[in-house]
């Protein structure tokens, strides 16, 4: 086994504890403080200084006065500060995939070569986006000598979840800054390391104070102070469907936008004729990434009765060879559950689906010996049983997935859309013509195929249903979802 051995600048880091917040340019501290812990170890990293209502206000005060340059500036010259944001990210990527793997739990091989590039990638693709945008759109009109101008909302606030802190904070707030808007942001409060050392880079490549806040704090204090302040203009909310709806009435009343991407329940059809090495491999892969706490991973998968024994042994094999273990070690090939929260819940769910049908094909505990058992790992899980079974059709955010054997192709698309969430489905299958087909049926944000988790800046990745509204990630269309339109127009 190699273990990792963290770099001297990831130790002073955090060492400096308890870690300040940042808005207005400069770094604040409160009373109120808390643990960050290591999953691997249950063992206390750092302590973090939680920002409070009054916090959260003068942030949005300070981004509302800086939008009133910033939302003036050239796309050039933002472009130019999120270009330099994102050679600073790569420059310290040793040090953020490090934050990442101790705070999240994940394989520091994955933090080096997913989380953190594909995050400085974002700013550069939104950069590109800001520059070759027109923001006046002559409309050619005959009675009206007419335009369309688009306009930064001003302050954009954005609340994120713990499973990709860095990635998913850089697919939020890429594209609002490069639109021109100011933004707020509340990291989980589980997982705030690699987002505070963000803010540092944000000041290091010079964006001009309140132009961007990062403000760790609960959610039921901060993040409440956040979402309910009548000077946000645009609300993007990465988390929980539960959560996500209270944001949106809180939204509603004050008649703000918002964008949520919330949770998933994403179906696998694995037909008749699918390659099912290449299959077994994908959704293997998919599902246990980041130990399966993946909004979009597939966690119910529908396998044709005619290869369902052969894909069941398959998939077994590859979930038993898994090798769990701390993120820093590099032959770990899964890390610990994040939270010790979530592995009680993933423990809790697999008991209720057992306990209404569900057979346990492997899996389905937490190690309970050596070194292991100190940390929050829970074992690759294979779940087989009736599609009617509770957690074959809710969210469960562990590496657990629920295997339904069907017989007809047809029914089985009408099946996997009875479920109430929309993010992302794949389909699997040698016939080219019939994955297609079945990808447009499926009801959901994103249809894959022959391949699950497909991301690439410029596709779209939405969702629909109870998986969220209001915007979706990563593509042109999102960079527009952060300008309001408004008509410019003069009597001919
Ligand atoms: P949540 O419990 O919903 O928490 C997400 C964020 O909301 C945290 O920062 C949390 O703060 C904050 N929060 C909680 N209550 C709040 C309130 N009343 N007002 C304002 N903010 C509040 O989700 P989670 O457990 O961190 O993340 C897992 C969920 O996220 C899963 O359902 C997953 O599918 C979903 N997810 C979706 C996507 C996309 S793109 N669709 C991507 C990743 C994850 P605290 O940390 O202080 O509690």
């Amino acid at each position: 086994m190699k273990t990792y051995t963290l770099q001297d600048q990831t130790h002073a880091f955090i060492e400096a504890s308890p870690q300040k917040f940042y808005f207005n340019g400069e770094w604040h501290a409160s009373e109120k403080t808390i643990d960050v812990i290591d999953p691997a170890t249950a063992s206390v990293i750092t302590q973090v200084s939680l920002s409070q209502p009054e916090d959260v206000a003068n942030a949005i005060g300070s981004a509302e006065s800086a939008f009133k340059s910033w939302g003036k500036t050239e796309p050039s010259e933002r472009a130019g500060l999120l270009r330099k944001l994102a050679e600073l990210i790569r420059r310290d990527l040793p040090i953020l995939a490090e934050l990442e793997s101790i705070d999240v739990g994940k394989p520091i091989g994955e933090a080096e070569g997913f989380d953190i590039p594909f995050a400085a990638e974002c700013f550069e693709y939104f950069a590109g986006v800001a520059e070759d945008t027109e923001y006046e759109v002559d409309l050619g009109l005959e009675l009206t000598d007419s335009h369309t101008a688009k306009i930064p909302y001003g302050v954009s606030a954005f609340v994120f979840p713990w499973n990709f802190p860095f990635c998913l904070c850089a697919w939020g707030i890429a594209p609002a800054l490069a639109a021109g808007n100011t933004i707020v942001v509340k990291p989980a409060s589980e997982t705030p390391l690699s987002t505070l050392y963000l803010a540092k880079l944000i000041e290091e490549a010079g964006f001009p104070a309140g132009v961007a806040n990062v403000l760790p704090g609960a959610g039921s204090v901060a993040g409440e102070a956040l979402i309910s302040d009548p000077r946000i203009k645009l609300m993007s909310f990465t988390g929980s469907t539960e959560v996500g709806r209270h944001i949106g009435e809180v939204c509603g009343r004050n008649l703000v936008p918002a964008k949520l991407e919330l949770g998933g329940k994403g179906a696998a059809i694995v037909c008749s004729d699918a390659d099912v090495d290449a299959a077994v491999e994908g959704l293997s892969g998919a599902l246990l990434f980041n130990a399966g706490q993946v909004c979009c991973t597939a966690s119910r998968w529908y396998v044709h009765e005619s290869v369902y024994d052969e894909f069941v042994s398959k998939a077994k094999a590859h979930f038993e060879s898994i090798k769990l273990g701390r993120g820093l070690d590099t032959d770990s090939q899964m890390g610990p559950i994040c939270t010790q929260k979530q592995m009680a819940k993933i423990l809790e769910c697999v008991a209720e689906a057992q306990a209404d049908g569900a057979e346990v094909i492997c899996g389905g505990k937490r190690p309970m010996t050596g070194e292991l058992s100190q940390g929050f790992y829970f074992e690759p899980t294979l779940l087989a049983g009736d599609d009617s079974n509770k957690w074959a059709q809710e969210e469960i955010f562990g590496p657990v997935t629920f295997l339904i054997k069907f017989s007809d192709e047809e029914e089985v698309v009408e099946r996997a859309n009875r479920n109430q969430y929309g993010l992302a489905n794949s389909v699997w299958t040698q016939d080219l013509a019939k994955a297609k087909t079945i990808a447009h049926e499926l009801v959901s944000g994103n249809s894959w195929i022959n391949a699950h988790n497909v991301f690439e800046y410029g596709l779209h990745y939405g969702a629909c249903n109870q998986s969220g509204c209001g915007g979706g990630v990563n593509s042109r269309a999102t960079f527009e979802g952060y300008l309001r339109q408004m008509s410019v127009a003069a009597r001919r």
